[in-house]
């Protein structure tokens, strides 16, 4: 069944900001001279840290430059509507102040601050929706908790459920105002009643907070797609791809395998086009910076953003044009036809059912030329235009058509 998040301004974001920052952000990928193959995250359980061994990284966590209004101001003018933050993730350390375990920034670091607070403001202030990522299942710290140490069957789940999940979700969701999302994430093995359970426990608290698709047992609010990755089929409900800038979630000192400017405008690009939105991933240090080379990326996104938001935000899949071109997506609004250039083809021939009012460049407003033909055969038209040399925008030029009719047509009846 599709999904339907039933929340406009999620709708309308198309591009928000995942930040995953914990504990591990101290090893950055590598622990007593031993590098972690995966993502940084994971290293506790990729490296097999003990437990106590790793609780250590608490009592010298202490990311002093953390400045909550900097990262919020740099989403912001990257164009993304909305912060989803790891407030525990699957190493059962939370990123706020807890008194459903003590095992927590505030509690147990030299820090001592709730950096979810300051968050939290500095999003109200700039407009932003602010959301929680929460491991609802996974917790390897914690004796109940899942993935780490003895076999799961082992565990009490419904007693970590009472005891931490629960209490701490009720934390998050009173403590800091309106929450955007909960984004839950392996549900592995949780059974439908506990995932309903969660469900209804955070309904309960804020009826307006979306529930992730990885809630588990389908009860999520919208679809989340892995890593990176597209529905292969048009997907007619509403749906997410969370995504990383490099090939980790949290920061790994090694890997600036950054992704360009370009191959994420493409990417956004493509999503939003199919109707979907866009998590991007940033991985702040131990320090409680965003590395400046992602922030680079990120403010040349924004550039783009300022100028063609339009052809992004609120914008609804166009549909799928017949045939598949990497150098041209399609996004729309009602009487609205936004055509997104990312290559200079020369010339340009589309079949189309729509006759249009105007056509211009959205960033500089000079006219689109072009010529439309009318196919008298299959009753569309045959749209022809020779671009520029020189496009105004290399990473991808949007053309906006004003169209006589609501929705857009495409045809599959003729040939070019
Ligand atoms: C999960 C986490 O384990 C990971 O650490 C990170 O938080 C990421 C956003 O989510 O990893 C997944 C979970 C599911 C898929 C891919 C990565 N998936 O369905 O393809």
């Amino acid at each position: 069944m599709a999904k339907d998040c039933r929340q406009q301004w999620w709708k309308e974001a198309k591009f928000g900001m995942f930040i995953h920052w914990g504990l591990y952000a101290i090893p950055a990928g590598e622990y007593k001279g031993r590098q972690t193959k995966s993502v940084g995250e994971w290293i506790m359980k990729h490296l097999s840290i003990p437990v106590e061994e790793y609780a250590e990284f608490a009592k010298v966590f202490n990311p002093v430059k953390f400045n909550a209004e900097e990262w919020v101001r740099l989403a912001s003018d990257a164009g993304m509507k909305y912060i989803v933050i790891t407030a525990k993730h699957h190493d059962g350390f939370a990123m706020f102040k807890s008194a459903a375990d003590p095992y927590n920034i505030v509690d147990a670091t030299p820090f001592g601050r709730d950096p979810m607070k300051e968050l939290a403001e500095a999003c109200r202030k700039y407009g932003l929706k602010f959301c929680f990522y929460y491991s609802q299942v996974q917790d390897w710290y914690d004796k109940n908790g899942c993935g780490y140490g003895r076999p799961d069957e082992e565990k009490d789940f419904e007693e970590y459920l009472e005891r931490k999940c629960l209490p701490q979700l009720t934390e998050l969701l009173t403590q800091y105002g309106d929450i955007g999302l909960i984004w839950f994430d392996t549900p592995q093995k949780c059974k439908p009643e506990h995932s309903q359970r969660i469900y209804d426990h955070v309904k309960s608290l804020q009826p307006n907070c979306i529930v992730s698709g990885r809630i588990g047992n389908q009860l999520g609010d919208y679809m989340s797609t892995g890593d990176n990755m597209l529905p292969l089929l048009p997907y007619p409900g509403d749906w997410e791809v969370p995504a990383t800038l490099n090939d980790t979630w949290g920061f790994k000192k090694s890997d600036t395998n950054w992704k360009s400017p370009k191959q994420l405008i493409e990417l956004l690009v493509k999503i939003n086009s199919r109707g979907g939105n866009y998590l991007l991933n940033v991985g702040p240090t131990a320090e409680g910076e965003i590395p400046e080379a992602c922030a680079d990326i990120l403010r040349e996104i924004g550039r783009f953003m300022q100028k063609n938001g339009e052809s992004i935000y609120g914008t609804k899949a166009a549909p799928a044009y017949p045939y598949d071109m990497d150098w041209v997506r399609f996004t729309t609004k009602p009487g609205k036809l936004y055509m997104h250039l990312l290559r200079n083809v020369g010339k340009l021939y589309l079949l189309i059912g729509n006759t249009f009012r105007r056509a211009y460049y959205l960033e500089t407003g000079e006219p689109f030329e072009y010529t439309l033909t009318a196919q008298p055969a299959s009753g569309t038209h045959r749209l022809v235009a020779e671009l520029p040399e020189t496009l105004p925008n290399e990473l991808d030029t949007v053309v906006c058509f004003e169209m006589n009719e609501e929705d857009v047509r495409f045809e599959t009846l003729d040939t070019l």
